[in-house]
């Protein structure tokens, strides 16, 4: 029997943990969290953004075409969602022009090589981390404003059908691969976990 994406949350149940909950989020749901750091996750996550854009085009042209309808109606969100980052950078007065910090710039990176990767890899890769944001901000229950406005862009119950589908394409991709392609494919979602955990720290840090 193939890997599943299932059985990768199953296995790996600590690490996914430290991958979607984190004070960041616990401090969000509670108003408490300091607005130098929400600023700091805003910019980075905006500059995050424009990279995984580049991921998610990278993911269609080795897609197989019943892949499609999927991956192109993610890649249409992400134009609005690019516009929603750069209208809340505004209403902050928040500049977009920054450098990267390091763990933005580790995330980037480590997407701009999945391209040469193969694609179960890749599908794997594109729901880990598509799933990694529903559940994170879903987890400290309802937010309080201004942070439920976010909590609600990638908790909202059409985000987790998008996030279910990509499941599917990712099962789908797998069961035609080899036990080394299986293999890079949990390799890519313990990375991810490791980016993800990685990230919501980087709020707490100035670089
Ligand atoms: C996502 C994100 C979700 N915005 N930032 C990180 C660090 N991980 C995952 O991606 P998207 O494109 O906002 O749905």
């Amino acid at each position: 029997m193939s890997l599943t994406c299932q059985q990768l949350l199953d296995k790996y149940p600590q690490k996914w943990k430290a991958a979607i909950s984190h004070p960041f989020l616990d401090n969000c749901s509670a108003g408490t969290i300091k607005p130098e750091q929400f600023n700091t996750w805003l910019v980075q996550d905006y500059l995050f953004v424009i990279e995984f854009t580049r991921f998610l085009a990278q993911g269609l042209a080795s897609a197989p075409v019943e892949h499609f309808d999927v991956l192109l109606g993610g890649l249409h969100a992400i134009k609005d969602e690019l516009q929603w980052f750069q209208t809340k950078a505004k209403e902050r007065q928040l500049s977009l022009d920054v450098p990267k910090q390091a763990a933005c710039q580790a995330y980037g990176e480590y997407m701009a090589g999945l391209a040469n990767a193969p694609y179960p890899v890749q599908a794997v890769a594109l729901w880990a981390i598509e799933i990694a944001y529903n559940q994170a901000w879903q987890l400290p229950g309802k937010m309080a404003a201004p942070y439920l406005e976010f909590a609600e862009r990638w908790g909202n119950s059409q985000f987790s059908e998008y996030v279910q589908l990509l499941g599917k394409q990712a099962d789908a991709a797998l069961e035609n691969a080899t036990p080394q392609v299986q293999q890079q494919a949990e390799d890519a979602f313990l990375k991810i976990a490791e980016l993800e955990k990685d990230f919501w720290q980087m709020a707490y840090k100035t670089e």
